[in-house]
């Protein structure tokens, strides 16, 4: 920003296309400010403020309305290069058309395939402040299409021609063999993970145990250790398995000096503090014998300071045969503050790695990633600080991981928009921190009423293909934030209530070790305390309930698979409830996130009679069977904080 007052004021112009952004101040590099003067201050999904800025597109005045013979042109949007508006999934092409919110009453795809033409409703499958978002899959073939919608009397159309209330002359044309797709591996949608920290976890072998008294190195740092060991994972994994968690993701196992282990500073050997090789190969066979899967954190953006090469680089300075390894500003090379080299958010003990050179390229895609992967039969990896390694290094990487395991899956650490990084070309799916914002946001923090977290959350699907949305990694914790429990405000109701979204929509839930029994934490490290193996009633009930939860996920597909209906959002009374069909299959979701009992009324699932609870988030039994009433409304009465989850009662007849 610039100044021409001595640095009273400062400013900047920038050109804008419409759009919401968020914004700060950082003043001196360090002290980051929200705008007072800004429309509204948000919450990023990481715990950060920013300030809120919406671009109007011009035009957009005054405000739409459905039904009024206006359409506003300038919002309609169909951009082939762009995932969101085209892309493939198996055999059929995916076409979304935005146009402006609440401004039309219908949007219809025309399509020529060489012989006839034929129409196609477009629903609307999400939408945001602006702009509303009308989607449609089609056959995976040579096509012709244009979009028209409609308001009152009033038709326009979209074409390559661009928005027009003339008929237009032009097609869009669909190119079968060039559109993105996201092959996300197919047991992914299944999956329940689970988040390990080693370290953490289970103690199985004191022998092992890295010394406490003994200085970590000479730079002196400290760091507390508690012993854990991937013993301690082999020991508790049939603990897991009846907990219902299909898939391990450990943070970094192998060898470094600190807890955490995201500094490697030998990427070819299992820590030894951790039972080294044999422990780990150990585990991915006793994983394997019951079917389970495992997922590695790949920390490829930086290392450890007594990685070999550099500490070559320490020892011979400009001749090292690795200084173009890194990327060093100025000799000497020492571990100082300012490092001298770039590292991870400048913090020296952990250098960058030079992504552009080739040779540090061949070295984590054959002597790490490949020879891993040869060796031990896990099945994928999540990607530590994703963002800030270079996208042809990812792209390599991809190459590498699917050709050797083609169902190896790929997950980055992306904490925000994701869409540059899944399109196929780099990862299958992401952490999915704003997931986790939004549902923290209803539950946790009651900052936003059950209509907005419908509304966003669809936002939040739509964004990416199906595929990758039902296989996102969907959190309530991570070693990187608060603890579930502790930003519930130690509210066990909250807690489950959480639990409840988490294993009923779509994406494979992931559980951060302790969350299954309540554990507490704040900032790290108090949200890595070592795993409590002794909880208390509530914690012992908890687990108790997420099994359960977890049963009834793998016994129905249609929570798996299945499509996601809204029934209800009730702002008054804060309920939300939705069905989750697949195939014949249906699933009913009901949350209270109200602090008074509520009733209300339902469309019931098509041609059920009656429904069953199959589980309240409070354990108490509630009436065996509600009947549905004529009309097809079903009436209940559901505690203050509570959930159910609701089944048809099969009438008898399905059975033949
Ligand atoms: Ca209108
Ligand atoms: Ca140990």
């Amino acid at each position: 920003m610039q100044s021409e007052d001595g640095g009273r004021t400062w400013t900047l112009t920038l050109h804008l296309m419409p759009g919401v952004y968020q914004y700060k101040f950082v003043v001196n590099g360090t002290d980051w400010r929200t705008d007072p003067h800004a429309v509204q201050n948000v919450d990023d999904g990481m715990g950060n403020i920013n300030s809120l800025l919406i671009v109007e597109a011009k035009g957009l005045n005054p405000p739409a309305r459905a039904g009024d013979g206006v359409i506003t042109l300038s919002a309609l949007r169909h951009e082939q290069r762009e995932m969101l508006y085209l892309h493939a999934e198996g055999q059929n092409a995916v076409l979304t058309l935005r146009a402006r919110r609440g401004d039309v009453q219908r949007v219809v795809l025309t399509l020529h395939d060489g012989k006839r033409f034929t129409k196609r409703e477009m629903p609307r499958v999400a939408q945001d402040s602006l702009f509303a978002y009308y989607r449609v899959t089609v056959p995976r073939r040579p096509l012709q299409y244009l979009f028209s919608v409609q308001d009152d009397n009033k038709q326009a159309w979209l074409s390559p021609q661009g928005a027009s209330e003339a008929r237009p002359t032009r097609w869009f044309l669909l190119q079968p063999d060039q559109l993105p797709e996201v092959k996300v591996p197919d047991w992914v949608a299944d999956a329940v993970f689970y988040q390990i920290m080693p370290d953490r976890f289970l103690n199985a072998d004191p022998s092992n145990d890295p010394d406490p008294s003994k200085p970590l190195d000479e730079t002196g740092r400290t760091d507390q250790f508690f012993g854990g060991d991937l013993w301690g994972v082999v020991q508790k994994v049939d603990y897991l398995r009846e907990l219902g968690v299909t898939a391990l993701y450990l943070t970094p196992i192998f060898t470094s000096v600190t807890h955490h282990k995201y500094d490697t500073d030998d990427y070819t050997r299992v820590d030894p503090h951790f039972g080294g090789d044999e422990a780990f190969l150990t585990l991915c066979r006793e994983l394997k014998r019951r079917g389970m899967r495992l997922i590695l954190d790949g920390v490829f953006n930086h290392v450890g300071v007594h990685f070999f090469a550099f500490r070559d680089l320490l020892e011979k300075q400009e001749a090292s045969a690795y200084r173009d390894w890194f990327t060093v500003q100025r000799f000497p090379v020492r571990i100082e503050n300012p490092a001298p080299y770039s590292a991870w958010w400048g913090i020296p003990y952990v250098p960058k790695l030079n992504h552009e050179n080739p040779q540090v390229r061949d070295y984590l895609l054959n002597q790490v990633i490949l020879r891993w992967m040869r060796r031990a039969p896990f099945d994928g990896w999540r990607l530590d600080v994703a963002n800030e390694v270079p996208d042809h290094f990812w792209r390599e990487f991809r190459k590498q991981v699917k050709r050797t395991r083609p169902d190896a899956v790929i997950i980055g650490e992306i904490w925000g928009d994701a869409t540059h990084w899944l399109r196929g070309d780099m990862f299958d799916a992401v952490m999915n921190y704003p997931w986790r914002g939004l549902v923290l946001d209803w539950i946790a923090f009651r900052r936003i009423p059950p209509s907005v977290l419908d509304e966003r959350l669809r936002l939040l699907a739509m964004t990416y293909p199906r595929t990758v949305t039902y296989g996102m990694y969907n959190m309530l914790s991570s070693h990187d934030t608060h603890r579930l429990r502790t930003l519930c405000g130690g509210d066990w109701r909250k807690v489950r209530l959480a639990f409840l979204l988490q294993m009923t929509l779509p994406g494979a839930p992931a559980i951060y070790y302790g969350d299954e029994v309540g554990m507490e934490g704040e900032h790290i490290p108090d949200n890595r305390r070592p795993m409590d193996w002794n909880p208390s009633a509530e914690g012992r009930a908890l687990r108790e309930y997420v099994s359960a939860l977890i049963r009834l996920r793998q016994q129905q597909v249609a929570l798996r698979r299945g499509e996601w209906t809204t029934l209800l959002t009730d702002d008054r009374q804060n309920l939300y409830a939705y069905l989750r069909r697949h195939n014949r299959q249906q699933v009913l979701v009901v949350l209270n996130n109200g602090e008074k009992p509520a009733r209300l009324r339902l469309r019931a699932p098509t041609g059920a009679r009656a429904l069953r609870v199959a589980l309240t988030s409070d354990g108490s039994t509630v009436p065996q069977s509600i009947a549905v009433e004529r009309g097809g409304q079903l009436s209940l009465e559901i505690p203050a904080m509570t959930g159910w989850v609701l089944l048809p009662v099969p009438t008898g007849k399905e059975g033949l």
